[in-house]
């Protein structure tokens, strides 16, 4: 008996199934019996509505197998984001072959997490970016194109909606590399978040990412060009493909990632490398809690005359104030407004 089903026991209580009208009318079960040969695997790239999976299970660890999912699935997710790169699933291998078995998922085991980049609202699958990821280095450049402070902010809160630890990671020092550079983040090293400077392009200061990234999984978002998917070919030389295999090349020569796909190093590093992201909207947050994922705040808000204080307009405000005296970084500041601004209620 696969070691998969034991774990279903536990999601035995909800017998809740639906069907979803979107994909083909599949039936989506929370709880179930599977068949006897399902095994287990980690989704490592989604491709539309294909997913390469990597079999974990000891008689056929590391075989890839091309899935589609089943018409009948156990999952707890819905089915606009039923399978994300770094789902743990459990499949059942309809053909197979040296090369590539093909196969079918049938369970999609709960998440830890799961990045997404939009809101609730859209219904494509490429909303999500990955699942059951340890912590994200949020990928910018000094130049060429440059970073964006505000981009990175949002990209910051998601990681703390997500419990996930942040990094960031400026690349292309070899272009710039100031003190108003570095000015620049002091602010991020204060909130106690780690901020390296690197040079992809020309190896470096790899070292200190090969640290932060050394086990678990570790997903990369950034723009397009800041150059992820160069990081992770100069990072190590013992990758599964390189990035030149997994990129499109578009009619300026560029190679522009199209998938979102997991790599694992020798070490057993793993790393998602993304398509470039443009924008980040933020989800799953109301304008009041904003106040809450900008931690300069913290220490200031209690002095604030009202209670709460959405620190934009109110007379005696210790946030405000102390922008206005420069005592927080103003930048933040502004992304602060700025987000607050962007959203609802
Ligand atoms: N000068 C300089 N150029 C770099 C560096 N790293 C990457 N590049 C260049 O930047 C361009 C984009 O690099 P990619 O690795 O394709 O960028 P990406 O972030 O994967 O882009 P998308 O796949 O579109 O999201 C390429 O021409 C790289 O050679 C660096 O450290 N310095
Ligand atoms: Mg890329
Ligand atoms: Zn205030």
């Amino acid at each position: 008996m696969p070691r998969i089903t034991e774990e279903l026991e536990h999601h035995a209580k909800k017998q809740s199934f639906r069907y979803d009208k979107q994909s083909q009318s599949k039936l989506v079960r929370q709880s179930g019996k599977l068949p006897e040969d399902t095994v287990e695997g980690i989704v490592v790239q989604s491709i539309g509505k294909d997913f390469i999976v990597k079999l974990v299970s000891d008689e056929n660890v590391n075989q890839i197998v091309e899935c589609v999912t089943a018409g009948k699935i156990i999952s707890e997710n819905d089915n606009s984001s039923m399978v994300a790169v770094g789902d743990r699933v459990g499949a059942v291998i309809t053909k197979k072959a040296n090369d590539l078995s093909t196969g079918k998922i049938v369970h999609v085991y709960p998440r830890t997490n799961c990045f997404s980049r939009t809101t609730v609202y859209k219904q494509s699958r490429e909303d999500i970016l990955a699942a059951n990821i340890d912590r994200i280095l949020i990928f910018s450049a000094t130049a060429d194109p440059q970073y964006n402070r505000r981009f990175i902010d949002r990209l910051l809160i998601t990681a703390e909606l997500n419990l996930v630890e942040p990094a960031i990671c400026i690349n292309k020092i070899d272009l710039l590399y100031d003190d108003m550079l570095k000015n620049d983040f002091e602010v991020y090293n204060n909130l106690g978040i780690k901020v390296f400077f690197i040079s992809a392009l020309k190896e470096k200061g790899l070292e200190q990412i090969k640290d932060f990234i050394k086990d678990g999984i570790t997903l990369l978002c950034g723009a397009s060009g800041t150059g992820k998917s160069t990081l992770i070919n100069r990072l190590s030389g013992n990758i599964i493909q390189k990035v030149t295999d997994i990129s499109d090349k578009t009619s300026k020569g560029k190679h522009t990632t199209s998938a979102t796909r997991m790599l694992e190093y020798e070490s057993g590093a793993k790393i998602i490398d993304t398509p470039g992201l443009r924008e980040f909207a933020l989800w799953g947050l109301t304008k009041n809690e904003v106040a809450l994922y900008f931690h300069e705040f913290d220490s200031l808000s209690p002095h604030c005359r009202y209670t709460p204080c959405t620190h934009t307009h109110e007379p005696d405000c210790a946030v405000k104030d102390a922008y206005e005296n420069e005592l927080i970084d103003s930048q933040r500041y502004e992304s602060y407004l700025n987000i607050f601004d962007s959203l609802d209620e």
